[in-house]
């Protein structure tokens, strides 16, 4: 499947791009057949530990490897930057997270996800996030819209905190006090807060209305630029996610439905604008 290469003369950078969003559905269904299959067939304790609550199975290397081959051989002028395997963020880049949520893979819980973002020159161009437990299929191109498994989304209409169920994620990257903060200030203004151990499935799920918003205080890129552009794509408030942090060092991660925004950004202290940095 040498797509870029043999074609680069013939066709135009958009059609290059239609053909990078084909091969986007193609290769994240294909990886969740592989993730699938190790989700079915994993036992207790067959996972290892990266660091404090970092999981790390066969499923995830496996997932990884099979998705970096086929971006490099459909592909070969892109980079590619992986949770596991790491790789370069220069120019047009694929940003691919193999399993996010592995905590919940390793358990038996099917709350996890394939997340997959091309970023060209700093722009977040499309994403998908892929659970290939419930097969939820989630896709967005930059101006052209998000979809659930063809259907357009939309975020929630939620307008009152007292009705508004907010997800903050976790990881030991930041310190409790902070998180903690977080959750208190959440919960002062009058919100549900959920935790449900995938940040992309969290993003996905603002996109669609199941939360009115998703924070988490710092984020990888593979886990999240997929997920916010799919959010913005379906008419959500999104954090300048690459202004505030970078692709390799990752940042903080703010996506609401419009009416709740502000509020979540002022409580939470994330800006939704490069210009009140
Ligand atoms: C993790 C997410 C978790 C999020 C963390 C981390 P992993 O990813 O699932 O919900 O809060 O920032 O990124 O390790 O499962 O791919």
């Amino acid at each position: 499947m040498h797509i870029a290469r043999a074609c680069t003369k013939e066709i135009g950078v958009s059609d290059l791009m239609d053909q990078r969003f084909a091969f986007l559905e193609k290769v994240i269904r294909s990886a969740g057949r592989l993730v699938k299959q190790g989700y079915d067939a994993r036992t207790a304790n067959t996972h290892a530990m990266k660091g404090p609550q970092d999981f790390l199975t066969e499923t995830d290397l496996a997932s990884e490897a099979h998705i970096r081959s086929a971006i490099a051989e459909a592909f070969p002028d892109d980079s590619f930057f992986g949770e596991e395997g790491g790789g370069s963020v220069e120019g047009n880049v694929w940003v691919v997270d193999p399993i996010d949520g592995t905590a919940n893979f390793t358990r038996g819980v099917d709350h996890f996800c394939i997340s997959i973002g091309f970023v060209a020159d700093g722009v977040p161009e499309m994403g998908a996030i892929y659970n290939p437990v419930t097969e939820a299929f989630y896709c967005a191109r930059r101006g052209q819209g998000a979809t659930l498994n063809g259907r357009k989304l939309g975020v929630s209409n939620t307008a009152a905190f007292s009705a508004a169920s907010i997800e903050l994620g976790w990881s030991p990257r930041i310190s409790n006090e902070r998180y903690l903060h977080a959750l208190s200030e959440l919960l002062r203004i009058g919100s549900n807060v959920r935790r449900l151990g995938s940040g992309a499935m969290a993003l996905a799920h603002v996109a669609d209305g199941r939360s009115d918003a998703y924070v988490e205080l710092h984020m990888n890129s593979w886990d999240c630029v997929p997920g916010l552009l799919i959010v913005s794509e379906a008419g959500g408030a999104v954090c300048p996610y690459l202004a505030l942090g970078d692709l390799r060092a990752g940042g903080p991660v703010l996506a609401a439905t419009p009416a709740l925004a502000e509020g979540i950004s002022k409580a939470v202290g994330i800006p939704l604008r490069a210009d009140l940095l």
